[in-house]
């Protein structure tokens, strides 16, 4: 039997669009909008840390009334309960218990305190039951980072929201309180690190000048439990060390980037570690000098190891050549280095093998490196499903990701279980709201949930978004995350469903342009990975084709190599099937591919529908501008649809399905599109 947490009384949420210190609700405050300012909050110690402060200063201002008491091992008084036990909640977990006068909160450490102190506002805000015996949590991955691709000049690749949030000129000088705000908001969600600076790396960010920059944001996030990280251009001991190579097993450049590491570490003692993009879409790197992604990573974890710093090298790579199937190159480069790299490297993988699709299947890299270990990057900012203004909640994408079974060692052997951590790509900028939309904040939300349990249910965790963002009104909460948790099969089916991939415009990656077959290399057109001709679709990875599945540990190498066995929504990433194919409900593939697109387009007229319901409900600046954005969102699906079938059926020379709606244009006027102002990379 569970007590219900917020028995204190639920958590005032600000009324729509009147009063609270943002004015009109905006976004600004994120799912962070508990207003209650009535607790009596006590920690037992004259100087608490500034840890320790915030998650007093936090519960005051977010429960009505009641009492909280704290106890960590920094800070404990006569009387004081009991600390939890170090298996039970670790460096960074907490308890949370009620006795006759209120709340409990116990951790070994500060950070462990915030977090328990995040977790009642949350658990009070949505009205959660408490077990009788308390809640005793800990994260189940030690690094859940936020990897920002923030160039120095504010602009933020693959970014939607505005410029990015550090202003590099104005540090160290001046602390813009949005860090604050920032750092609280991940501390929220259980991150505890940042790399603040774009995968393509610039190695400027390494001089004396930005260190000291770097340092004025660490000290903003120290109190929040946030370390921050820097990416490491392979080739800066030649742009800033005046050296003529960056060869990692030359003496002079391995002395220079421990000297660089013995400075950063001197000005940011808790430094977190480097994160390498090397030999990938043109990014130097060992391989310039002949040398293994394991010899460079190494060399630059020696330098940090005595720090007690991480190497993060990334295993999307890219050979120079053109691959004969570029999602199996990761695989190729990388497995042979298993059990080469220094001990405190980690290979950081992207979820599926090609690059943050709306669906692929999992990296076969996370079942094939037994003697590494490994972090997920997952992508926030939606490059490739719609940018900021379609609707798409990931929770889904992720964890259907996260949960997949390698069967590396048999059956349950879960993707979330290998994993040491998760890394984000940010969609986080200016922009008032933060995310360029109300519901992109929610895929940031997420990905902190599931970087501390990869296995909870997105559901669930929209659940909880909804309730701290929007509203307690339980028919309107069902409604939203109704339309979240079938907003990404949305996307999928109106871009690229059945196991399509890769057929957005060249660049930006907005809007479709499955005819493109001409760019610098093959593998980078759409056409590449559709393969369309008047017979069949798809792309042959069995192995009469690529062989890709051989990637794959069995039953899957052998499932997924028979068109028969392979799950629908993957069948042309594997298969190269005819269009009269007769797929599992006894249609054709080509009258199921109009039905996907059809399904796509309906979902989001649904989802429009759903929300013009909630108006009235919703604070009246939150809902304008989500309503304004579901009508994009179903204008350029029906782009996605029209412009799709126009070009397959100029392909295969297929009439339409009984029953469906013609394109609305020919193919020669989706191609002549200029696409809407989208931006670049
Ligand atoms: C691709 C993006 C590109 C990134 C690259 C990466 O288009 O901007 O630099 O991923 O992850 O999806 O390195």
């Amino acid at each position: 039997m569970g007590r219900v947490l917020g028995a204190l009384g639920a958590v005032t949420v600000l009324l729509f669009g009147v009063g609270g210190s943002a004015g009109a609700e905006d976004g600004y405050r994120l799912w962070l909008r508990a207003e209650g300012g009535g607790a009596d909050v006590t920690l037992p110690c004259d100087e608490p840390s500034e840890t320790l402060t915030i998650a007093r200063d936090e519960l005051s201002a977010a429960l009505p009334h009641g009492t909280v008491r704290f106890a960590t091992s920094s800070c404990r008084g006569e009387g004081s309960p009991r600390l939890p036990r170090q298996r039970d909640v670790g460096e960074e977990g907490y308890r949370i218990a009620m006795d006759g006068e209120g709340y409990v909160i116990t951790a070994r450490s500060d950070v462990g305190a915030l977090y328990g102190t995040y977790r009642l506002i949350r658990a009070v805000s949505t009205g959660e039951a408490m077990p009788e015996d308390g809640l005793t949590e800990q994260p189940a991955k030690r690094l859940r980072l936020l990897n920002h691709w923030d160039n120095l000049d504010r602009h933020v690749e693959r970014g939607y929201s505005g410029e990015s949030i550090w202003n590099w000129h104005l540090l160290p000088d001046y602390l813009d309180p949005r860090y604050t705000d920032y750092a609280r908001a991940n501390a929220s969600i259980g991150i505890n690190g940042v790399s603040l600076t774009n995968v393509n790396a610039d190695a400027t960010v390494l001089t004396p000048p930005f260190i000291e920059k770097v340092a004025a944001l660490a000290g903003v996030f120290r109190p929040y439990g946030i370390k921050v990280y820097l990416t490491a251009r392979f080739s800066a001991p030649i742009e800033i060390g005046g050296l003529e190579t960056a060869d990692p097993l030359d003496g002079e450049v391995a002395a220079w980037w421990k000297a660089k590491a013995d400075e950063i570490y001197a000005a940011i003692p808790d430094f977190g570690g480097f994160l390498v993009k090397a030999n990938s879409e043109g990014q130097p790197g060992p391989q310039d000098y002949g040398r293994t992604h394991a010899d460079g990573a190494n060399m630059l974890a020696r330098a940090v190891e005595p720090h007690g710093g991480i190497v993060m090298w990334r295993a999307f790579v890219y050979s120079a050549e053109e691959p004969e199937d570029r999602v199996k190159q990761a695989y190729t480069e990388f497995v042979p280095l298993d059990g080469k790299f220094a001990d405190n490297v980690l290979v950081q993988v992207k979820n599926g093998p090609l690059d943050f699709q709306p669906r692929e299947p999992f990296s076969p890299l996370f079942g094939a490196m037994p003697k590494t270990p490994l972090l997920a990057e997952l992508q926030i900012t939606k490059e490739y499903l719609g940018f900021a203004t379609h609707l798409s909640y990931l929770g889904p994408l992720w964890s259907e990701a996260l949960t997949a079974d390698t069967h590396a060692r048999g059956k349950d052997s879960l993707v979330a279980d290998r994993v040491d951590g998760l890394a984000g790509v940010a969609n986080i900028g200016t922009d008032r709201n933060w995310s360029g939309s109300q519901f992109a904040q929610a895929n940031w939300y997420a990905f902190g949930r599931l970087a501390w349990d990869p296995k909870a249910e997105p559901e669930a965790i929209a659940r909880d978004w909804v309730r701290q963002t929007f509203t307690d009104d339980a028919e309107a909460v069902d409604r939203i995350v109704g339309m979240m948790m079938r907003s990404r099969e949305a996307v999928v089916d109106y871009m690229t469903p059945l196991g399509l991939t890769h057929l957005m415009g060249t660049g930006h990656h907005y809007g479709p342009a499955p005819w493109v077959d001409d760019l610098g290399r093959a593998d980078w057109t759409p056409y590449y990975y559709h393969r369309a001709t008047k017979d069949a679709v798809g792309f042959d990875r069995t192995e009469s084709g690529s062989d890709a599945v051989s990637q794959y540990h069995e039953p899957l190498a052998s499932q997924w190599n028979e068109v028969e066995t392979t799950p629908e929504e993957l069948l042309l990433w594997f298969h190269r099937v005819p269009w009269d194919h007769e797929v599992k409900d006894g249609s054709t593939l080509w009258q199921s591919l109009v039905a996907h697109y059809d399904r796509g387009v309906a979902e989001v007229q649904a989802m429009r529908e759903t929300w013009a319901g909630l108006e009235g409900k919703i604070d009246e600046d939150r809902y304008a501008q989500t309503a304004d954005f579901l009508a994009i969102q179903e204008k350029e699906a029906r782009w996605w649809r029209d412009a799709s079938i126009a070009y397959w059926q100029s392909v295969n020379g297929l009439d339409l399905p009984e029953g469906a709606r013609p394109p609305e244009h020919d193919l020669a006027w989706y191609k002549a599109q200029s696409f809407p102002y989208a931006p670049g990379n």
